[in-house]
C-alpha cells in the first residue's frame, strides 16, 4: 500500500463521570483520530490515546500532533509499505513517542486487514470469538460510593474490577471492599504512587487475595519492582514501566513482575504489542489489555489485540456506554455478561460514525 492522504482530527468527548487516578482527574477526553487513505482508496482508522497533560507518560495530545505532522506523516506519505510490521523500522530514527507512532500504525493495520480480507483480529493471529472484560474504577469521594459502583459493575457481568489506590487511600479501602465482597475478582492500580519506603503498606495488601498490584513503583523502574516482587505473594503487574519488547524482556529476566498489562499506544503500536504478547507467552507471563479511556476506534483495536491467545486475564476494555454518552463508531462496543464479541468483518469491524465525529471535532488537518 501507499498512503496518499492522512487526515488528523482533534476531537473532544464529554465523559459520563470524571476519572480520578493518583495523579489527576479527567472529565472530558481529548484525542486525535487518524484517517489514512491509500492509493486504491482503502480507508484505515487509528486513535492517538495521549491525554492533554503528561501525567501518565510524557506524551500529550499536542506532542502527538507535533510528531505526526513534523516527522511521522512525512516518513509515511507516498512510501510503499508491504506489511504493517515494516512501520516500526521506518520510524526507527524517531525516539520513543510511542502513542504518536501507534496512532498511525493502527490505521495501516486496519488498511492491511481490509486488503487481505481479514478481520484485524485475524490479521494479528487472534482466534478468540469473544473476549472477557473487566472495568477500571477511579478514586471516588467515599468508600461507600466506591462499593456501590463496584456492585453495579458486578451486576452488569464484568469479570473483574480494578480500583485505583494512592498513599492514604489503600489498605483501609481494600479492607472495606473485601468485607462486603470477599470473592470479587479484584485488583489495584497505583499508577506509580509508591516507593520502596512504602514496603509496609504494600505488604499489607498481600492479605486481600488481590489478582495483582499494578504499577506500584516508578514509571521508569524495573529494579525496585523486582525487589518488591520478592517480598510480595501477590503478582506485580507492570503498566507504565513497559514501553517496548526490550523493556518486557528485561523485566521478565529480573523478575520485576508476574503479569504485564499491554497497551497498544504505550508500546508504539500493534506490531510491538504482539511481540510483547509472544514473549510473555513463551515465558509463562499472562497478559491483559490495558485501557486509555479510548473512544471507539481505540476500543476496536484493543478488542482485536485481546483475541490473541495469551490475553488470559480480563482487560480494561469496557463497553462504549461505560464512559460515553455516544461513541464514535457503529455499532457501539457492547458487553454482554462480561464478554465482548470479536467482530469477524474485514478491518476493525466497526464503522466510524461521521455524524458524531464531525460534531465532536475541534480542528482538522489534511496531509497529502
Ligand atoms: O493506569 O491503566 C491505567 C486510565 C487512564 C490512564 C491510565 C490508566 C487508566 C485506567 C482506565 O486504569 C483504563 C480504561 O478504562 O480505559
Ligand atoms: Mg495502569
Amino acid at each position: 500500500m501507499k498512503l496518499e492522504q492522512i487526515t488528523v482530527r482533534h476531537i473532544k468527548m464529554p465523559m459520563k463521570a470524571p476519572f480520578t487516578t493518583s495523579f489527576g482527574t479527567i472529565d472530558e477526553k481529548e484525542l486525535l483520530l487518524i484517517e489514512a487513505i491509500d492509493q486504491s482508496g482503502t480507508v484505515g482508522w487509528g486513535e492517538a490515546v495521549a491525554f492533554v497533560a503528561p501525567w501518565y507518560t510524557e506524551e500529550t495530545v499536542k506532542t502527538t500532533w507535533h510528531m505526526l505532522e513534523d516527522f511521522l506523516i512525512p516518513i509515511l506519505l507516498h512510501k510503499e509499505i508491504g506489511h504493517p510490521d515494516e512501520v516500526s523500522a521506518l520510524f526507527s530514527s524517531i525516539r520513543r513517542n510511542c502513542m504518536a507512532k501507534s496512532s498511525i500504525e493502527g490505521a495501516i493495520w486496519d488498511i492491511y486487514a481490509q486488503q487481505t480480507k481479514q478481520s484485524l483480529a485475524q490479521a494479528l493471529g487472534g482466534d478468540k470469538e469473544q473476549i472477557e472484560v473487566g472495568v477500571s474504577v477511579g478514586i471516588q469521594s467515599s468508600t461507600d460510593a466506591l462499593i456501590d459502583l463496584l456492585k453495579g459493575h458486578v451486576n452488569k457481568g464484568y469479570k473483574r474490577v480494578k480500583v485505583k489506590i494512592k498513599p492514604g487511600h489503600d489498605v483501609e479501602v481494600i479492607r472495606a471492599i473485601r468485607a462486603e465482597m470477599p470473592d470479587l475478582p479484584l485488583m489495584v492500580d497505583a499508577n506509580s504512587a509508591y516507593s520502596l519506603s512504602d514496603m509496609n503498606v504494600l505488604q499489607q495488601l498481600d492479605a486481600f487475595n488481590l489478582l495483582m498490584i499494578e504499577q506500584p513503583l516508578a514509571v521508569d523502574d524495573i529494579v525496585d519492582h523486582a525487589k518488591l516482587q520478592r517480598k510480595l505473594k501477590t503478582p506485580i503487574c507492570l503498566d507504565e514501566s513497559i514501553t517496548s519488547y526490550e523493556d518486557a524482556r528485561k523485566a521478565i529476566e529480573l523478575g520485576s513482575c508476574g503479569v504485564i498489562n499491554i497497551k497498544i499506544g504505550r508500546v508504539g503500536g500493534l506490531t510491538e504489542a504482539r511481540r510483547i504478547h509472544d514473549l510473555c507467552k513463551e515465558n509463562n507471563i499472562p497478559v491483559w489489555c490495558g485501557g486509555m479511556l479510548e473512544a471507539g476506534i481505540g476500543r476496536a483495536h484493543n478488542i482485536a489485540l485481546t483475541s490473541l491467545s495469551n490475553f488470559v486475564l480480563p482487560g480494561d476494555t469496557a463497553g462504549s456506554s461505560h464512559y460515553w454518552y455516544e461513541d464514535i463508531i457503529t455499532p457501539e462496543v457492547i458487553v454482554e455478561d462480561g464478554y465482548i464479541h470479536v467482530p469477524q468483518t474485514a478491518g476493525i469491524g466497526y464503522t466510524p460514525n461521521m455524524k458524531v465525529i464531525d460534531k465532536l471535532t475541534i480542528s482538522k488537518k489534511v496531509y497529502q
